[in-house]
Order: C-alpha cells, then sequence, then structure tokens
C-alpha cells in the first residue's frame, strides 16, 4: 500500500474540524430535507459573493503555478478549475432568479464572508507560497464536495429543488477535479517536507484555516448566530 499523504494525514489529525466543515449542521439540514427555504437563500446570496472572490484568488494562483510549479501541466490544472469558476457565476444568476434572490449590489457580504474574502486576498499576495496557496485551493473545493456529495447518497431526503446545487459541487467529475488538486498540493508537500520545512508548516495552518472560514461560513447561511 502507498504511504498516506501529507493531506491525509492532516485531515485525521484535525478530524473534528474536518468533520464540522463537512458534515455541518447546514448539510445535514439539506441532506435530511428539514432546511429553511431562507437559510438557502441566504447561502445563496453569499456564496455568489465568495465565487466572485475567488475568481482573483484562482488567477493569482495560476501565475504562482506558472513561475513556481515543477510541473507545467499544473497551470492546465487550474485553469480549469477557473473555467468552471466562470460557468459557476453564470449558474448562481440563474439560481438567484429562480429562487428571487436579488444579486445586486445591494447585496452586502456578511462579517464571515467578508473575512474569508480577505482571507482569500491575503492568500493572493507574492509572498505566499505556490505550495500554500494551492493548498488552500484544494481544501476549498474538497470541503464544498464532500459537503454536498453527502446530500447526493442513497437514503438522504435531500429537497428535489436543491438537488442541482448538490450536484455542482457533489458530481463525481468535480470530485476527480478535487482530486486533481490533491495529487498536486502531496506532490509539491512531500517536496516541502524534504527541503522546505517552514513552507510545510505555513501550508497546515492555511488549511485550518479554511476549515475554520468554511464553518463559520455555514453557520453565517444557517443563520443561527
Ligand atoms: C464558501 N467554499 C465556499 N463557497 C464555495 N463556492 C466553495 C467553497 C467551493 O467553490
Amino acid at each position: 500500500a502507498q504511504k498516506e499523504g501529507v493531506v491525509d494525514t492532516w485531515k485525521n489529525k484535525h478530524r473534528m474540524l474536518w468533520v464540522g466543515a463537512t458534515r455541518h449542521p447546514m448539510i445535514l439540514s439539506i441532506s435530511d430535507g428539514t432546511i429553511h427555504p431562507s437559510a438557502f437563500k441566504r447561502w445563496l446570496g453569499q456564496d455568489c459573493i465568495f465565487v466572485r472572490a475567488l475568481v482573483p484568488f484562482v488567477g493569482s494562483l495560476i501565475v504562482k503555478a506558472w513561475k513556481e510549479s515543477d510541473d507545467s501541466s499544473d497551470v492546465d490544472t487550474i485553469l480549469r478549475g477557473m473555467a468552471a469558476l466562470n460557468d459557476e457565476l453564470d449558474w448562481f444568476k440563474k439560481e438567484a432568479n429562480k429562487w428571487g434572490v436579488h444579486l445586486s449590489e445591494m447585496l452586502v457580504p456578511q462579517k464571515p464572508n467578508q473575512e474569508y474574502c480577505r482571507f482569500l486576498e491575503n492568500l493572493m499576495g507574492p509572498e505566499v507560497e505556490y505550495t500554500v496557496a494551492l493548498t488552500a485551493y484544494w481544501a476549498i473545493e474538497a470541503v464544498y464536495q464532500e459537503s454536498f456529495a453527502l446530500c447526493l447518497e442513497e437514503g438522504t431526503r435531500t429537497p428535489p429543488e436543491l438537488e442541482d446545487t448538490c450536484q455542482r459541487w457533489g458530481n463525481e467529475a468535480f470530485g476527480k477535479y478535487c482530486s486533481s488538486l490533491k495529487n498536486i498540493a502531496e506532490r509539491r508537500l512531500k517536496k516541502a517536507s524534504d527541503d522546505y520545512e517552514d513552507v510545510l508548516k505555513k501550508a497546515e495552518v492555511v488549511f485550518l484555516r479554511v476549515l475554520e472560514h468554511e464553518i463559520e461560513f455555514w453557520n453565517m447561511s444557517r443563520g443561527d448566530t
């Protein structure tokens, strides 16, 4: 058997946070059908703002991959993620329309969203290593993938009108995409563990921050804080 990679080691080491982010009560309320439409609508509006902030972050990651990566195919992989964000923004517009959510300048980011977007902005700086930023990107996407995939499992009671949302992040192709990001992260982190211990430490901290921000984001959407 293959030796467990750094990413899986961290997922186990920080199990409580990982589960907190991927099995949040908000997600459980989707999968058991008890979610309130107002919570879903709040999430939809706020997540659209977040995804808009994800675009320049992924752009900065492309720049870093181009400059720093030892494997030129990293750029292609990240670029596919950027293309998916383009589709996603169109999808948000359609979905918001369907639910009567107004995605205008009237929609203000709530504090946990602002803080998450600021965190992304900090990761865009040229002083943040490619490996560190890439680890964050993998974690951001993987949390959504695991969360929404749960809602599609056999025996869940996900409301039919939320099926499309769950498919968007829970589908198998997106799962594969997350695996390809994970493979890049593992390759880079392995290299860091040989030569750059400080990069490894920074990446672990960033991984934890992502999980904390994701939990706060769900809390905000659920509106129980
Ligand atoms: C808050 N985290 C949040 N929103 C998203 N759309 C993703 C992750 C995945 O793209």
